[in-house]
């Protein structure tokens, strides 16, 4: 008897309740419970980086639903079709139970002991045989802060090895960049707050309506509320987003920073930068000014396919408001020239002094729920609490809040992003990669050399998680994890906001929390300090967090006046919480200081178009003591064009009612009928000319791969087709359908993330009557074996049984 406020489903965003600028946001308290709640459980919700605060509904030790928490700062009670249903996953069959091992080529259940024997055993032999280089991490943006500071620990003071990254890689990777090139560090200059007053908000490539429909909501109450705010939109589609927009451009892939400098120029030249605010605060306006002046809406026309007069339009707004709020997110992050155009958004908001005050503000977005402490924590390769690799200052604190030599601490070079360490595993020298909640085998790009990486004899692999991914397929150990609701732990969300989130119940079998796991793992590693003691001090998530407080003394993310008891009281809290601001902190920058000045900076900056590291010479030389930096670039065109053989533009992206690789909303009954397959999206004219009517199956190939979808059509600009990246192989293994089969390895040369948003392709009617069976395997089976057999290896779609094709010889364990 499931028991609901509204249907999410079918209203995605559910009813107005409208509110004018400065007017605090309603409360509206969202509720599903399949059976009425012994109790509720204090949590927040990990289905996207907005981090709804919620309560848990239990009965006889299962989740039985979820309902809004009014008092949240972040939600006000609200939560969206993810945050209603995504429980579901908590129950369901098939959640892995006990470890797996793998023997004889088949993963078997195994115990505790074993498995973790066996890893330690693996660990300690190669890091004898070829030093802690061989060993590398792969993790998250979606354990807790407590989890990925241990994490953290251990490989950096504990194994003492470079190699760990998260898939935060493929997510904020270019955030923290472009925050960091401009401000000196990480953290949001503004906050959600912002838009309950703001004049205008623009979101360039982020259709924020379908990926924080609570955030949305917020919007959409302002919108039908008194003085509503206009709306920028910079998405090549007309997503849900971009049908509200006051002004919608839609520019081809690839060209954002054309686009942004066009606005830039339009601004300048509209005479509306603020010379006060560029001079004491800012260093590097005249380079802008030069490098954008040829940027004529008439030429970014010919770049973008923009018409001038709509950039002029959306230029008028953005010299004129006197607020603004931008979001950036994967449109910008994973394309071309990531981080040169997320910066041109802050530089938009530099040279007119927007930043800092009630209204104003950039949310350089996360996608994740806690990407933001994978940052923060240094569990994606950064350094804990915002620190410079680059600076010793800072690696000697970390050396003496851990009590280890500081030559432990791996800083000799930039830590290995996650698409080198992939490129480690291929050529050898990483032997053992450890993969904690994140599905590469779906996720990554070109997804047929990430299954060779993953069958190579020489890499044992560990994936860590609560269902038998795609990726687990490939292990040679499998742990099964407790996931959200049945473990404690806190994490941040976009507007720095801290929520904790508590067990509710417990987890399935023997499935232990990925905290429990690290801490094994380092006890069994009998990892020391320098006095002998125990490398790591804690034994619990609490405990972790007040060492995790410590680290962040005086940095910018500080903690240090945060307690579990503050976050259980009702809401979320922003950082930095400390003595200064007990309360936290709403908004960043309000005195126009920046972290920027060399002793405080987390990077000393990197060239825009080849990477190149800003030596610490030459960044004190001209020590912007505080002043934020304007960084001009060019546009380039992106590296893979369509062309003869390939004449059609492939971007991927997301859809409302599905979480990435859908291991918790595909395994919610109601999200999952809303959305029960990929397709591929096309626009009419692109249809009529290839022969393709609605629902045909589609035929979309690129120089890495094929997949076979049904069409869709309409919404997509002619030349630019879509298809969703959530679907691999785990419930429907009948046919090639991951966008990743499609993607390219190539990634942007400051932030390293790799560029998801396009690539070139070609696509065919496919014609279903030609099938020898009904459904596509046969033919899919044929023409992917056709295409792929040969020079290179054999697709794992090719599987009698439908399932990758594991390892098949017997492996390390003996
Ligand atoms: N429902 C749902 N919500 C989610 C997630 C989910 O999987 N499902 N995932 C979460 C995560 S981890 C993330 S990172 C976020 C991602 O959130 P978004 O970034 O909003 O999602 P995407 O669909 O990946 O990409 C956004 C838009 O970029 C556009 N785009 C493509 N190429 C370009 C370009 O060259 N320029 C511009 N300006 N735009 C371009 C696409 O058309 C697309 O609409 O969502 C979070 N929320
Ligand atoms: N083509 C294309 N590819 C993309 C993107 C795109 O836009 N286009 N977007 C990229 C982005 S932004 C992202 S964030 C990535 C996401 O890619 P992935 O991280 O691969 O996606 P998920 O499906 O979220 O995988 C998370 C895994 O962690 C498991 N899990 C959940 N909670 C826990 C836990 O508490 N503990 C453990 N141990 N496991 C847990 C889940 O079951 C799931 O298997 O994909 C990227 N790939
Ligand atoms: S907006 Fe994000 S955090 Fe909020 S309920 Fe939806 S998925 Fe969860
Ligand atoms: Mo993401």
């Amino acid at each position: 008897m499931t028991s609901e406020t509204r249907d999410s489903i079918n209203d995605i965003w559910g009813e107005r309740t409208p509110h004018g600028a400065g007017q605090a946001w309603p409360a509206r308290v969202d509720e599903r419970v399949s059976e009425t709640p012994e109790r509720w459980v204090r949590g927040a919700c990990v289905l996207c980086s907005n981090g709804c605060g919620l309560d848990i509904g239990v009965k006889d030790g299962r989740i039985v639903g979820v309902r809004g928490l009014a008092s949240d700062m972040t939600n006000k009670g609200r939560l969206g079709p993810k945050g209603l249903h995504g429980w579901e996953a908590n129950n369901s069959g098939d959640r892995l139970v006990r470890p797996l091992v793998r023997r004889d080529g088949q993963l078997r259940e195994a115990s505790w002991d074993e498995a973790m024997s066996l890893i330690v055993r693996k660990s300690q032999e190669l890091v004898e045989e070829h030093t802690s280089g061989a060993v590398g991490f792969y993790t998250s943006g979606q354990l807790f802060l407590e989890e990925y500071y241990t994490l953290a620990v251990i490989g950096k003071a504990g194994l003492g090895t470079p190699h760990m990254d998260g898939n935060t890689r493929l997510c904020t990777a270019t955030a923290a960049a472009a925050l960091k090139e401009s401000f000196g560090s990480d953290g949001q200059p503004g906050s959600y707050e912002d838009l309950d007053v703001t004049d205008c908000v623009m979101h360039v490539g982020h259709n924020v309506a379908s990926q924080q429909t609570v955030l949305w909501t917020r919007i959409l109450d302002r919108l039908a509320g008194p003085n509503p705010p206009k709306i920028i939109v910079i998405d090549p589609r007309r997503t849900f987003t971009a049908e509200q927009a006051t002004v919608h451009l839609a520019p081809k892939v690839g060209t954002n920073v054309a686009v942004l400098n066009g606005l830039l120029h339009l601004i300048i030249q509209a005479g509306k930068t603020d010379p006060a605010f560029l001079q004491a605060h800012t260093v590097g306006y005249e380079n802008l000014n030069r490098v954008v002046e040829k940027y004529t809406p008439e030429y970014v026309e010919e770049l973008s396919g923009v018409p001038a007069a709509d950039l002029r339009a959306a230029g008028e707004i953005l010299a004129n408001t006197k607020t603004l709020v931008s979001t950036v997110l994967q449109g910008v992050y994973q394309s071309m020239q990531a981080t040169a155009a997320a910066v041109q958004v802050n530089n938009i908001h530099l040279i007119r002094g927007l930043i800092g005050k009630p209204g104003s503000g950039i949310l350089q977005m996360n996608g994740q729920p806690t990407a933001q402490n994978t940052r923060e924590t240094g569990a994606d390769g950064d350094l804990p609490g915002f620190r410079n690799w680059g600076n010793p200052e800072h690696i000697g604190q970390l050396a003496k809040l851990w009590n280890v030599p500081f030559n432990k601490i791996p800083h000799w070079s930039p830590p290995t992003h996650a698409m080198q360490i992939w490129r480690y595993c291929e050529q050898g020298s990483i032997k053992m990669l450890w993969i904690s909640a994140t599905n590469p085998a779906v996720s990554l790009p070109d997804l047929g050399r990430i299954r060779r990486i993953l069958q190579k004899e020489d890499l044992f692999v560990i994936v860590q998680d609560a269902f038998l991914t795609e990726t687990a397929r490939y292990a040679d150990v499998v742990l099964p994890a407790a996931i959200w609701g049945e473990k404690t732990g806190t994490f941040t969300n976009v507007s720095r906001t801290v929520h904790i989130s508590c067990k509710a119940v417990e987890p399935p079998g023997e499935a232990r929390s990925d905290l429990d796991i690290f801490l094994d793992y380092a006890r069994r590693m009998d990892f020391r300090d320098q006095d002998g003691q125990p490398l790591v001090k804690w034994h619990d998530p609490e405990s972790a967090f007040e060492a995790w407080k410590e680290c962040t003394r005086g940095r910018p993310c500080d903690y240090t006046g945060l307690t579990y008891e503050k976050l259980l009281a009702g809401s979320g809290i922003p950082w930095p919480v400390n003595e200064g601001h007990p309360d936290g902190t709403v908004r960043l920058y309000t005195d126009f200081v920046f972290p920027t000045h060399a002793d405080d900076a987390e990077t000393y900056g990197q060239d825009f178009d080849t990477g190149a590291s800003v030596t610490p010479e030459e960044y004190k030389a001209n020590d912007p003591q505080g002043r934020a930096l304007i960084k001009a670039t060019d546009y380039r065109e992106p590296h893979e064009v369509p062309d003869e053989d390939y004449p059609l533009w492939l971007t991927t992206g997301r859809q409302v009612y599905h979480f990435h690789t859908r291991t918790k909303t595909g395994r919610s009954s109601a999200l999952n009928a809303a959305a029960p397959d990929a397709f591929v999206q096309l626009s009419p004219e692109d249809a009529a000319r290839y022969g393709i009517k609605e629902g045909d199956w589609v035929l979309v190939e690129s120089r890495r791969g094929l997949v076979i979808e049904r069409a869709r059509l309409g919404n997509t600009e002619p030349g630019l087709v879509f298809i969703p990246w959530h679907y691999g192989s785990w419930d429907d293994p009948s046919r090639p359908r991951a966008a990743n089969e499609l993607t390219l390895t190539e990634w942007d040369p400051v932030s390293k993330q790799p560029h998801f948003k396009y690539a070139a392709v070609r696509i065919s009617r496919y014609a279903a009557d030609a099938l020898p069976t009904p459904g596509l395997l046969g033919r899919a089976v044929e023409v992917a074996r056709h295409l792929v057999s040969g020079e290179k290896e054999r697709t794992s779609f090719a599987s009698e049984s439908g399932v990758p094709q594991p390892k098949t010889t017997q492996r390390v364990d003996g």
